[in-house]
């Protein structure tokens, strides 16, 4: 029997950090998930930390320890996407105000306190939203860097480019200062850039089959589903909406579903072009030293067969 691995879910929900929060939730035997952190991204962060509430109340685990983070990126204005996820971040269904509470401590200080006391290598960070809680721990606290079990992270991209801008991808583009400080921390780092979410799509028939699921998760899920996937079939033209988040938690239960490249990326954080491209060594034509394990492919039949079995449990 192997121990679930500690993870803490850094994130901006948006519905598909809510689908991702909710199969880690789903999968106690793999994954202990010792804390949510919220941070501003697709919504405000008074909206982020309500929607995580929301999402622990919904897979019936209100137990979760859930810290407000920073609610503006390191040196940017606060850039939100409400033309992708909605007013509330969480638009689709509707789902009853959260009672459960959210702690005192501030994330990033339960993040530099949890890397400290918890073994070394113990602890994996998983990266949903815009890095700048990661980051202003990292540097409050360089001592956490090699106490980082790995970071698993959704960002960037380099065959699709750019969604906000025709560079960057979202979560980058928020603060790309903050990825900097990230990608250069020396901890182990797996990306799930958008040219591997981009294959992880909701189909009818993979709707369907939340849906089928029958019970109150599988129908938030469904409904969050067709409520941003308007957005990705008018821009993209695609079947159906991209489960970026999820690619997430998918990667830690099952990496063999997932392929890439160790490789070098660093962040542009100068050029009002592409602020907060990802660039991406993926053909290795520069000396620059590998700092990531950059996903390109997934196994989406499996990793969508996985997610609805584990939905399921909730
Ligand atoms: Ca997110």
């Amino acid at each position: 029997m192997t121990q679930p691995r500690k993870i803490i879910i850094d994130t901006d929900p948006g519905q598909d950090d809510a689908v991702a929060i909710l199969l880690a939730l789903a999968s106690p035997e793999d994954l202990d998930v010792i804390g949510i952190t919220t941070v501003a991204g697709n919504v405000p962060l008074d909206l982020t930390t309500r929607n995580a509430r929301i999402i622990c109340e919904l897979a019936g685990k209100p137990q979760t320890r859930i810290f407000a983070g920073c609610d503006r990126p390191l040196a940017h204005e606060l850039v939100t996407a409400e033309h992708v996820h909605g007013k509330t971040g969480l638009d689709g269904p509707v789902l009853p105000d959260p009672t459960m509470p959210v702690e005192d401590q501030h994330a990033v200080d339960f993040l530099i306190e949890t890397l400290r006391n918890e073994p070394e290598g113990s602890v994996r960070l998983c990266p949903l939203g815009p890095l700048t809680n990661i980051a202003t721990a990292l540097q409050k606290a360089p001592d956490i860097a090699p106490r980082i079990a790995e970071i698993v992270l959704m960002g960037g991209a380099y065959f699709e480019v750019g969604n906000i801008t025709p560079t960057a991808e979202f979560n980058i583009f928020v603060d790309p200062h903050a990825a900097e400080i990230v990608f250069k921390c020396g901890a182990p780092i797996t990306v799930l850039p958008l040219d591997v979410t981009h294959k992880a799509l909701v189909t009818k028939q993979r709707n369907d089959a939340f849906r089928a699921l029958n019970s109150p998760v599988g129908t938030a899920v469904a409904l969050m589903t067709d409520f941003f996937e308007r957005f990705d079939i008018a821009k993209y033209g695609s079947e159906g909406a991209p489960l970026h988040d999820p690619c997430v938690i998918g990667y830690l239960l099952a990496p063999h579903m997932f392929s890439g490249r160790h490789i070098n990326v660093e962040i542009e954080t100068q050029s009002p072009l592409t602020m907060g491209m990802t660039v991406a060594d993926w053909w290795g034509v520069t000396d620059r030293p590998p700092n990531a394990n950059f996903i390109g492919d997934l196994e989406a039949d499996q990793f969508f067969d996985l997610l609805t079995d584990r939905l399921r449990r909730l």
